[in-house]
């Protein structure tokens, strides 16, 4: 195994005959730059490289009237740049001079653009050379969003013990992708505040900036809604493994000083079963582990659960309690987008109920069963001026879809794909929808976990015969795997335009606090960088041979920060590049 050099950059013996030329060959060009910044900015110039030393007075000069955001972000950014210790690996050989940097002054010319999908997050960041007397910074952005990106660049140029910070440097620099984003599952195992704002922080370090929160699901209900206490009181797992309303509030707060969107699902009206602890009435299948049809189907068979559960859109109690639920969440997240869920809806489970299969002795199809789920809660979700986000499946399938997609419009339901990428992307775009994708091939960070299930003899029947406990999704995704996929591939004008950006995803049957930052770090900074300023160089190569050094030293800054980051790869490929 030749470290992170892709295989075709081995040479075969007959190469070393070419040693020089290939020594100097810009194919094995090495990190550009004497500093590593993650993600690589969109443009850096630095023709001359150097350093100047942190003055221990620096400051971070904030325009007026003062924005909380933005303070808040400059007076962390501030305590983390004077507190930087970060030792690169390969020390960068530039000239230190001895004149100080005192300062860096921000200006925003939109300070009232709030944080929303699209909003401008470009900035320009530069730090003068010493030939003066003084040393200044300059960091000029539309928003207040897009100055956050720039301070956490600044951060990124600076190291050592004392600090100093790169000079004559100048970044001009953008998002490739409006939404970068990362989904955490707390329903399968719970969370705690604080894990998830690490992981906040740890995603807007890498400028990404949404973090879709799969709050709810079968196995439990952890957040307490003011309307309808109930759910968390009997579905989550204790009382202690809940979210409040405060802790929500303090969430989105600390999103917000960070620049990344909260953006809230709860899943229906499949994976459900955790609503029927409070609920029984309306929740299809739950608690049913075997489907009495006689097709063999598991009604556990989506995650090792006790049921899957889906709510039943034949009784009026479940729009009931369905608008119960998304108003109190659309009260509590501001977001503009809500995610609805909808993704593998089972028949067999809906089939279970009597009243369901009246329905369909009457003519009626399980398609039209999720139509009327969906003419009913889609409008109201729009009535709360929210756009919604669905799994693909509530239009594509495989299993329950709308039998008309006309039911979603385009322009208020956002399509996120997660089976067969680059086919399903074309499917959704095509159709007129934006998509987000997350393709299980790729971007699915719980993957190669194995069976969860193992030699439960509860599992015990014809369902476990292949092994299938679950969430089995072929081999771990490697950063290299993530970093290297195209989003957009195949796709062009229009069509690649309805590409929103990607999100990876940890689903949590087999995760929680305990192992959360290994398997998220650095693999998601892997699609950060994809979806910030793409994964090929100027000429148009990939460049992941050139980013796993990089993403390595980012992987030891971001272990210095508190994020306990798993490494790519052992030092010494760090000590003999190439
Ligand atoms: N839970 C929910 C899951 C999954 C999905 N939705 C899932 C399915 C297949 C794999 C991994 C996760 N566990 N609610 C699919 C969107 Cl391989």
């Amino acid at each position: 195994m030749a470290c992170s050099t892709p295989p075709f950059l081995s040479p075969p013996p007959l190469l070393f005959l070419l040693f020089p030329l290939i020594l100097f060959s810009p194919l094995i060009s090495s990190n550009p730059l004497p500093i590593a910044l993650w993600p690589m900015p969109a443009a850096v110039s630095w023709p001359d490289p150097a350093a100047v030393p942190l003055s221990p007075n620096f400051r971070i000069l904030l325009p007026r009237p003062h924005h909380r955001h933005l303070r808040a972000a400059a007076h962390r950014y501030r305590g983390l740049i004077l507190s930087e210790r970060h030792r690169p690996f390969v020390s960068p050989a530039v000239p230190l001079s001895s004149v100080p940097l005192l300062s860096l002054s921000l200006s925003v010319s939109n300070p009232s653009a709030p944080l929303r999908h699209g909003v401008s997050e470009s900035y320009t960041l530069s730090v003068n050379s010493s030939a003066g007397a003084a040393v200044s910074a300059f960091l000029a952005a539309d928003t207040v969003w897009g100055a956050i990106r720039g301070l956490e660049t600044f951060s990124q140029l600076a190291w050592g013990d004392p600090p100093v910070v790169a000079s004559g440097i100048t970044i001009t620099d953008r998002p490739l992708f409006p939404h970068r984003g990362l989904m955490l599952d707390t329903s399968r195992n719970y969370y705690p505040v604080e894990d998830l704002k690490r992981t906040v922080a740890a995603m807007a370090a890498n400028k990404m900036n949404v973090f879709h929160w799969h709050i709810t699901d079968s196995h439990s209900f952890p957040i307490m809604l003011p309307s309808v206490p109930e759910l968390a009181e009997k579905g989550a797992y204790s009382p202690a493994m809940t979210y409040s309303p405060d802790e929500v509030r303090e969430l989105v707060e600390f999103g917000l000083s960070h620049g990344v969107r909260i953006l809230p699902e709860i899943d229906a009206p499949g994976h459900t079963g955790s609503w029927a602890a409070a609920h029984p009435d309306i929740v299809t299948c739950a608690n049913m582990f075997w489907l009495p049809n006689g097709t063999g189907d598991w009604a556990g068979r989506l995650a090792a659960e006790p049921g899957t559960g889906q709510l039943n859109p034949l009784h009026p109690k479940t729009y009931d309690l369905h608008r119960r639920v998304i108003a109190d969440v659309a009260s509590l997240f501001p977001d503009p987008f809500l995610h609805a869920g909808a993704d593998e809806v089972a028949p067999a489970c809906w089939a279970t109920d009597p009243s369901v299969r009246s329905f369909l002795a009457a003519g009626g199809t399980l398609d039209n069963l999720l139509d009327t789920f969906i003419n009913s809660t889609h409008p109201f979700i729009v009535s709360l001026n929210r756009t919604a986000v669905y799994w693909e499946d509530v239009v594509l399938g495989p299993d329950v879809k709308l039998s008309s997609p006309a039911i979603l419009p385009p322009a208020t339901a956002i399509l996120q794909t997660w089976n067969n990428g680059p086919n399903n992307t074309k499917r959704i775009v095509s159709a007129g929808y934006r998509a987000i994708v997350s393709s299980s091939d790729f971007y699915y960070l719980d993957c190669g976990h194995g069976d969860f299930v193992g030699n439960d003899s509860r599992y015990d029947g014809p369902a476990a015969a292949d092994g299938d406990g679950g969430s089995w999704c072929g081999p771990f995704k490697t950063w290299q795997r993530i970093y290297d996929y195209d989003i957009t591939e195949g796709l062009e004008g229009e069509e690649a335009g309805r590409v929103m950006g990607g999100e990876v995803a940890l689903w949590s049957e087999q995760a929680d606090r305990e192992v959360l930052d290994g398997r998220v770090w650095p693999r998601a900074a892997a699609m950060a960088e994809a979806m910030w300023s793409g994964n090929r160089d100027e000429k148009g190569r990939r460049r992941s041979a050139e980013a796993a050094d990089r993403l390595s030293e980012w992987r030891d800054r971001m272990v210095g920060r508190g994020i306990r980051a798993e490494p790519i790869q052992p030092l010494w490929c760090r000590k003999h590049p190439g």
